[in-house]
């Protein structure tokens, strides 16, 4: 049977990842894969993360089985985090997942068996993977206008073109905040735009966020979710904890979703319960169970929010930097978009072939659309950057 396969196409972050590693050259800099980096080149452990897995070396007394969806308190306090308690509980079901890929994965699975002729729109440009996961479940996949590069900014116009052609039983990606790879969000009058167009057309929200707390902080950053979870009636929210508990490699996510009415709430809930059963039983705990940790003691929580703080901030000054170098570099603002952008993501509108040169010629690794990992920069780097690229893509 195994001679029927065929070799599958590579995700293309996973793949510069990957080359990025096998390059000998000792001055490379990694700016593909979004992981955040501190001043010394590491992606370190949160020091809440370590002081909750302390906590639970010394008190856990059992590594039993939790439910199908996870543990109850992670799935609640995460709710909290996301929704801030604004959403009457009766709507909401929600479950433990592998990460933020594995709430879109059951997420996209849900739609299928509710709407198995749902087309799922996603943004222009989006993270690659929602494409490949929409296709793998089955669903058609579908793309509506967002990012405008001469602006750096929103095509709010044919954003809002596109979503009128969603209908009742499509699902409709939103990126919550910081978008991936553009690093471009929709302002507050934006997103009510949005909304208006979304109440218009009836399809399902998934609001993708992975990035919570990497943008302006953990409620602002959650704003247009809970605008969105207010305002509409079925809501999915695929949430990660990757990032901002750098709880990578634990894979800790939740899939949140929103009926309606508290009427359809238990059905919803008994199918996510099952779309773990069938992929995986249960649901990974350790990381679950240290963001719970976190999100529920006073003196971790402070700690976590401010070290989150300082990490956004890092980028944030990351952000300015380079673009001051390169507006000193190039002697024009083409790049002046990158200091007002959100999160850890850019994308350089330097054509394909540029991106090759600063990899082969400068050890400068970039997604090969121009997406660059600002939070995978160095201070020290960053005079080198600006040098290459003005020098490759003048
Ligand atoms: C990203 O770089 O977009 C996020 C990290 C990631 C990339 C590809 C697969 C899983 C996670």
């Amino acid at each position: 049977m195994f001679a029927e396969l065929r070799p599958q196409p590579d995700d293309p972050i996973l793949a510069l990842m990957d080359r990025f590693r096998a390059d000998p050259r000792a001055d490379k800099i990694d700016l593909g894969v979004g992981v955040y980096r501190n001043s010394r080149g590491v992606t370190p452990v949160m020091q809440a993360v370590k002081s909750a897995e302390q906590q639970l070396l010394e008190r856990q007394e059992s590594k039993s089985y939790t439910g199908l969806a996870g543990d109850p308190a992670f799935v609640a306090a995460m709710t909290r985090l996301v929704l801030g308690g604004e959403i009457d509980a009766e709507r909401i079901a929600g479950a433990a997942t592998v990460g933020g890929t594995g709430a879109l994965r059951q997420a996209l699975d849900l739609a299928r068996l509710a709407s198995p002729g749902a087309t799922v729109h996603i943004p222009d440009p989006s993270w690659p993977n929602h494409r490949a996961i929409i296709e793998a479940v089955g669903l058609s996949c579908r793309s509506y206008r967002y990012y405008d590069p001469a602006a750096g900014g929103i095509d709010i116009e044919g954003m809002i073109a596109d979503l009128a052609a969603a209908e009742p039983g499509d699902v409709v990606v939103l990126h919550g905040c910081c978008h991936n790879p553009t690093g471009a969000d929709p302002t507050a009058a934006q997103w009510h735009d949005i909304v208006e167009a979304l109440r218009t057309s009836r399809a399902t929200v998934l609001i993708d966020l992975a990035y919570l707390g990497f943008g302006e902080g953990l409620d602002a950053d959650a704003a247009a979710t809970r605008l969105v979870a207010r305002q509409l009636p079925e809501v999915i929210v695929a949430v990660s904890c990757s990032k901002n508990f750098g709880l990578y490699r634990d894979r800790a996510g939740v899939v949140l979703v929103l009926s309606e009415t508290g009427a359809h709430r238990d059905v919803v809930q008994g199918n996510l319960a099952t779309l773990n059963r069938l992929a995986y039983s249960f649901p990974a705990d350790h990381g679950a169970k240290v963001a719970e940790t976190i999100l529920n003691d006073p003196a971790l929580h402070a700690s976590w929010t401010e070290e989150l703080g300082q990490m956004r901030g890092r980028i944030n000054e990351l952000r300015r930097s380079l673009a001051d170098a390169l507006r000193s570099e190039t002697g024009s603002d083409r790049f002046a978009f990158l200091a007002s952008q959100n999160g850890m993501f850019s994308r350089l509108a330097v054509p394909p072939e540029d991106i090759r040169r600063l990899r082969e010629e400068k050890a400068i690794y970039l997604i090969g659309d121009g997406r660059l990992n600002v939070a995978g920069l160095n201070a020290e780097d960053i005079p080198r950057l600006a040098r290459a690229i003005a020098e490759i893509s003048p």
